[in-house]
């Protein structure tokens, strides 16, 4: 309910360009994005820019240890004693987790390859840096220009983050299929994919068409099997982002998707929230983006950034 009035109170960002003054690359993108819900750049495939930056993450994730804490550690999981949030795909607060002794935080662990070794995470979650390397890549100038033709407004970057997958026993959260409920009406998503994706590497699936469908809208989850039974793997629609480090997959994440769990290695995902402005917005504790790095950007990359997210 309080989520309707703020939908409703979202104040729809300024007007973007009509898709007619898109150049024809961009065009083409919208096109796509608004025939399937879902649109795969890869300019960046191979760039030596892309390249620098997955040594910069891999050092921030591995030597650097800066992702998000507490973290659930997979090997804690008792499948009788934790059979209910096993139950719920541990869509609980992480008080709760916590609470059940299931996670671990920094001071218990004293290396990355420590980390893994004793805790078995599914996932590690890294705020985004206040790095303009970064905030230029999740504000790519051609994504920028599809989102606003999508939306027909320019929208604001509400969250921004990575995530490293790790093989795991138990499915978390987004391991199930799903569909996104930031927002009712304007929402995109784009993932960066910061390593080759392969089908064992944890791919990220989509069902193309589904953003408007009636289907599976009853539920918060769905199982493989609910999902094939309509959408069987291999069909049309059926999307398995098998794609190289550097691509980037813009999707309407109000339609039907979830995240794959690797079977070796690990996945990087790097993660662009687009929704509206909202009138009433409480405060965001999803990213912080200090002002020396907000004024490197570029006009059209600084609208996107609120004012609550610019810190001194
Ligand atoms: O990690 C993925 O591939 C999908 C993530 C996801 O399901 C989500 O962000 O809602």
């Amino acid at each position: 309910m309080i989520k309707k009035i703020l939908e409703a109170g979202a104040k729809i960002g300024r007007k973007a360009s009509a898709p007619e003054t898109m150049g024809p690359l961009a065009k083409a993108k919208l096109d796509t994005l608004c025939e399937r819900g879902f649109v795969v750049f890869d300019h960046l495939v191979g760039s030596q820019e892309f390249t620098r930056m997955q040594i910069d993450l891999k050092r921030r994730i591995e030597s650097e240890m800066r992702f998000e804490f507490p973290c659930l550690a997979q090997n804690r999981i008792d499948q009788k004693l934790h059979a209910d949030l096993i139950k719920k795909s541990f869509r609980v607060p992480s008080s709760e987790l916590k609470r059940q002794g299931l996670t671990f935080e920094r001071s218990d662990i004293s290396s990355y390859e420590d980390l893994v070794r004793r805790f078995k995470p599914s996932t590690l979650k890294l705020l985004m840096p206040d790095n303009l390397d970064y905030f230029s890549l999740w504000l790519d100038p051609l994504v920028l220009s599809v989102i606003e033709g999508y939306m027909g407004f320019q929208p604001i970057l509400r969250e921004a983050f990575v995530r490293r997958n790790f093989p795991c026993s138990y499915k978390v959260m987004n391991h199930n299929w799903h569909r996104d409920t930031n927002h009712q009406h304007h929402l995109l998503k784009a993932f960066i994919f910061f390593n080759d994706c392969y089908v064992d590497t944890g791919a990220h699936r989509y069902i193309a068409g589904s953003v408007g469908s009636p289907l599976f809208r009853h539920k918060i989850y769905y199982s493989d099997e609910e999902i094939e039974e309509v959408f069987p793997d291999g069909s049309a629609d059926h999307i398995i982002s098998e794609v190289p480090a550097g691509t980037i997959i813009l999707e309407d994440t109000r339609g039907l998707h979830k995240a794959g769990i690797p079977q070796r290695h690990y996945r990087d995902l790097g993660f662009a929230v687009f929704v509206p402005p909202m009138l009433f917005r409480g405060s965001s504790d999803y990213f912080t983006i200090s002002k020396s790095v907000h004024k490197c950007l570029m006009p059209k990359q600084q609208v996107y950034i609120d004012r609550s997210n610019i810190v001194a």
